[in-house]
């Protein structure tokens, strides 16, 4: 499919969409589900061979029947009216922005979106999301092969700030932290605290207080706020655009 022409029409819409994501996250209260949907969508990128990545393919059957999106067929059917009232814009960038406002309107910092992504509905292989049972080798081959960096692994696991696990949905139960609808750094106080009674740490989060390379940025993350904000922003910004840099 060709690339969205961005003219102002395009931009306005954006700007719509902004104001009734904001609307729709709070009411549903639904931001952390929109954080995994736009973070599901992107992380299947594989920089080798240029495939998957931000591109709306998570849209279709056969990914979104992948193990690891159970529980995301919510959150593309709301998705799907958003395209419906805006037509010309994409999957991809509706999917985006839902994870850019749903982290901003939980109070976590502004990140910037830059509209033009493509849809595609080339399914990429199952497996390319990371396994929670696994440890610190794993994120490495799985993120690298995005593309992205050890610190990058650190600061995007932040997002489990917010929400919870599902038992239907991948087995695991709890949210990571005490406000899982606040976003702030209490994931990497909670994680350098080794596990708090009613709290979840999946065996990836273990991993990054276990790995001394991953280890300093989580005591750096839990001791100022504002440096993991920046960071979060800065990885947050290069998931959302996975596969979609100009040819
Ligand atoms: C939820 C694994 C990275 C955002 C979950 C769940 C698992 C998981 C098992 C529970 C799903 C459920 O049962 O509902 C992992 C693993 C990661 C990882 C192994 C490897 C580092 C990320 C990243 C982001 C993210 C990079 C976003 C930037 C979320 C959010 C939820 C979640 C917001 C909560 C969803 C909800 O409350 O419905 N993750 N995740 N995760 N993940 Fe991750
Ligand atoms: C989420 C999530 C859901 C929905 C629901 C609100 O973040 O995991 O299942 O939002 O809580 O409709």
């Amino acid at each position: 499919m060709p690339a969205p022409v961005v003219d102002s029409a395009y931009r306005k819409n954006i700007e719509k969409l902004r104001r009734d994501l904001r609307a729709f996250i709070a009411e549903k209260n639904c931001a952390p589900l929109m954080v995994r949907l736009a973070w599901h969508d992107a992380g299947t990128y594989d920089v080798s061979t240029r495939t998957g990545g931000a591109n709306g393919s998570i849209r279709s059957e056969r990914e979104y029947t992948h193990g690891a999106n159970n529980g995301l067929k919510k959150s593309i059917d709301w998705c799907e009216e958003f395209k419906a009232k805006y037509p010309n814009l994409t999957y991809a960038d509706i999917y985006q922005l839902a994870g850019v406002v749903a982290v901003e309107i939980t109070g976590g910092p502004t990140i910037d979106f830059i509209p033009g992504r493509k849809d595609s509905v080339a399914c990429p292989p199952e497996g390319r999301l990371p396994d929670a049972t696994r440890g610190p080798q794993h994120l490495r081959d799985i993120f690298h092969r995005m593309g992205l960096s050890d610190q990058d692994i650190v600061a995007l696991s932040g997002a489990h700030t917010l929400g919870r696990a599902h038992p239907e949905r991948s087995g695991f139960d709890g949210p990571w932290t005490s406000e899982p609808l606040k976003f702030d750094n209490s994931y990497f106080k909670e994680l350098l605290k080794g596990g708090s009674e009613g709290l979840l740490l999946l065996p990836t989060d273990r991993a990054l207080v276990e790995d001394p390379k991953f280890r300093p940025y989580v005591e750096a993350y839990a001791k100022d706020e504002d440096l993991f904000f920046h960071d979060y922003a800065v990885s947050h910004k290069k998931l959302s655009e996975l596969g979609c840099t100009a040819e």
